[in-house]
């Protein structure tokens, strides 16, 4: 997806509210046809009686140039979202799944070409092994001169593909969710690149949500930039360097937060994360954001910290204070791979349902 400029007629805001931004800034090709796939998705979830979380995830881009080269980008690998993703399904939820394109996905994420490489763990049977011994291929057709693959014939018997016996049962695990899933058809994905598709998509999709009222829940853990370039301070063609140093001044992305709590979705239940790398601040900005926005919950987390600490940042009860607890997995939990989300997603469901009004 990508802009065009809009109109010189249009006045340019020193600072954007969200109100200024979107009658400023294009919406990105082809959000109707986002928006009309995510609203069936809705129908069926609704007249299913699920509750619905619309989880993002990853890091979003700004773009320097129209037609662009550079951009700036935001630290996240999608971890976060995608593993949410998987533990918000296991407890029964549709979940609308909106990240940054080749960020993580749900279940596909287990095998990730950097971390876990799945063409490392299968094998290929050759015609004299049987299926409990494998060996390497010797290649029994002739091979492509350029590329040195076998080529086979249609009517030729390819060898059978195994996976490594020791990663079966994982594999096997993973595939049966993933399976069910599809099956069920409770997962909708949804991409985005730059903050500019996904602040258009946020405020769509929060629309169409907000249908749902108190059954929906908003897990806001993509990562945000605080800064873009709007499209009419852009240059057209790709940055010439020569000049010495490049300055660019950007303006602030609106806080969407307020009108999202306010106008877009009231009953929704708001999570959002709030990612810090100076432990001093992570505690005061994730109170802070909450006393601004009026939503949920904040999640604090630090940067190095966060795959095995995380902070509850919310109003408890009736109370209007604001209250924090720290949810850790112990040393022994880290080493089973045990892994934070659960405990989150599980926290998170329990308060969700509190919310809806459902006791327990
Ligand atoms: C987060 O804090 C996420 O937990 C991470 C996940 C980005 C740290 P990974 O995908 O990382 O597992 O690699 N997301 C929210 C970050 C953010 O932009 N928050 C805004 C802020 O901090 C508020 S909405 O100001």
């Amino acid at each position: 997806m990508s802009s065009a400029i809009p109109s010189s007629a249009v006045p340019i805001p020193s600072t954007f509210s969200a109100e200024a931004y979107f009658s400023t800034q294009l919406p990105p090709p082809g959000l109707e046809a986002e928006v009309n796939g995510v609203r069936e998705f809705l129908h069926r979830q609704n007249a299913a009686g699920r509750k619905v979380v619309l989880v993002t995830s990853g890091g979003t881009t700004v773009p320097l140039e129209l037609n662009v080269v550079r951009f700036l980008d935001n630290f996240s690998a999608g971890t976060r979202g995608a593993t949410s993703a998987e533990y918000f399904l296991e407890a029964g939820y549709a979940v609308i799944f909106m990240h940054r394109q080749f960020s993580l996905q749900p279940f596909s994420r287990h095998y990730s070409h950097s971390t876990n490489p799945f063409l490392d763990f299968l094998e290929i049977e050759t015609s004299t092994s049987t299926s409990s011994s494998t060996s390497d291929f010797d290649s029994p057709s002739p091979t492509d001169s350029n590329t040195q693959l076998p080529v086979f014939e249609p009517d030729e018997e390819v060898p059978r593909i195994c996976v490594t016996a020791s990663k079966r049962a994982d594999l096997l695990r993973v595939l049966t969710a993933y399976r069910a899933v599809q099956k069920a058809g409770t997962l909708h994905t949804v991409t985005f690149v730059t903050v500019n598709e996904y602040l258009w998509l946020l405020r769509a999709i929060s629309h169409e949500l907000a249908f749902s009222g108190r059954r929906a829940m908003y897990y806001l853990a993509a990562a945000v930039s605080d800064f873009f370039l709007p499209t009419q301070k852009m240059s057209e063609h790709k940055i010439q360097s020569g000049k010495g140093s490049l300055v660019i001044e950007m303006d602030q992305v609106p806080k969407i937060l307020k009108p999202m709590v306010d106008e877009w979705t009231p009953e929704g239940f708001i999570v959002s994360f709030k990612l810090e790398t100076d432990p001093k601040l992570l505690v005061p900005k994730a109170r802070q954001a909450l006393e601004r926005y009026g939503h949920q919950v904040v999640i604090g987390n630090d940067l190095h910290r966060r795959k095995f600490e995380v902070v509850f940042v919310s109003r408890p009860g009736d109370s209007g204070d604001i209250k924090e607890s720290w949810l850790r997995l112990d040393e022994e939990e880290v080493k089973d791979g045990k892994e934070i989300e659960k405990d989150i997603i599980s926290e998170l469901v329990q308060r969700h349902l509190a919310w809806i009004g459902v006791t327990i």
